[in-house]
């Protein structure tokens, strides 16, 4: 290293987005690293993983941990996802908690308050204000002084309005450090892992609401150097009555689900793709440690088994 890189100062860091679901946080992670990389539904319990974008610029890199919502468990799946979301804030430099203004402040669970309070550097971040009124966003004023005794900043993932503001606020909390991770890289995940999360988002916005929560996907093949690039992506369901609702009748459902989520995933790698989608039935694989681990799913330690 020659002595004028050694004078400059960078700084980095992760960035945790916790909160109830459905309140912004993938949204908001987009915004920030200015693409599409974590899905994004209407509904509540889209994300099931810590998603990783990472955003570089100005001499500060942000490494945003998109996590599960915060959820009651009812399954072990849903225990999986807690566990996700509580180790990344146990692992992050700063902790961005959404409230999404326009439904109110949200009651956590003593176990996340503990974990909330001990986090050295947490912002209270009101998203969704184009839609919130001004006594509801009062309200989360209130809250967050309370709660935590600061002053929420407020943003919206959709219009942008406040994201540099909260940019700003994070860089001043990140400690000095080198990269963390190349300065091009926009995450450390593997393009696989975001096909498979866009025919999934794919399945949310194509079948009705209980089967998209019953729905796996793994891309299980994925070769780079043909053209169009070939991917084997497997669609996971615990029923068979499940199968033939995504199937449809004469295979016409399931070719829609491959159409859009191939023109998904083509505007993701910036190439042609042929898709090559299955349906499989993998019985009870939210509430099987052996199945969620298979998946990729990283349990709490008690409930781990080989
Ligand atoms: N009007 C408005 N809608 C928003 C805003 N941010 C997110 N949304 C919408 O809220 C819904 C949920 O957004 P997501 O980003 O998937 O929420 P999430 O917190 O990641 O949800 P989970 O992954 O299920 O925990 C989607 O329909 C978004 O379009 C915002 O700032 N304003
Ligand atoms: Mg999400």
């Amino acid at each position: 290293m020659t002595d004028t890189e050694l004078t400059v100062e960078t700084r980095a860091g992760m960035v945790a987005l916790v909160g109830f679901p459905n309140v912004g946080k993938s949204s908001l992670m987009n915004r920030l690293v200015e693409q599409k990389l974590s899905i994004v539904t209407q509904f509540a319990q889209t994300t099931r993983e810590r998603v990783l974008g990472i955003d570089s610029r100005d001499g500060v890199q942000m490494v945003f941990v998109d996590t599960p919502g915060l959820v009651d468990p009812r399954y072990l799946l849903h225990r999986a996802m807690m566990h996700i979301a509580l180790d990344v804030i146990g692992d992050s430099d700063v902790v961005l908690l959404l409230i999404d203004a326009s439904a109110g402040v949200p009651e956590f669970g003593e176990d996340v308050m503990e974990l909330l309070d001990r986090a050295p550097r947490l912002l209270v971040v009101s998203n969704k204000v184009d839609v919130a009124a001004a006594a509801q966003r009062e309200r989360v004023r209130e809250w967050s002084r309370e709660r935590f005794n600061v002053e929420p900043i407020e943003v919206s993932a959709v219009t942008g309005e406040g994201t540099e503001t909260l940019r700003a606020e994070i860089a001043r909390r990140l400690p000095v450090s080198e990269f963390l991770y190349p300065e091009e890289d926009v995450s450390s995940q593997p393009v696989r892992f975001f096909v498979a999360e866009l025919i999934r988002e794919s399945v949310f916005e194509l079948y009705s609401q209980e089967v998209p929560y019953s729905v796996a996907t793994k891309v299980e093949e994925f070769r780079e150097n043909s053209s169009p690039l070939y991917i084997r992506a497997v669609v996971f369901v615990e029923r068979a009555s499940q199968k033939a609702i995504l199937v449809g009748s004469g295979g016409q459902a399931i070719k829609k689900l491959g159409q859009l989520s191939r023109e998904k995933i083509e505007e993701f790698v910036g190439a042609p793709v042929y898709l090559d989608l299955w349906v499989k039935v993998l019985p009870r694989w939210r509430k099987d440690p052996v199945t969620l681990q298979r998946l990729g799913f990283k349990l709490p330690d008690a409930e781990q088994r080989s």
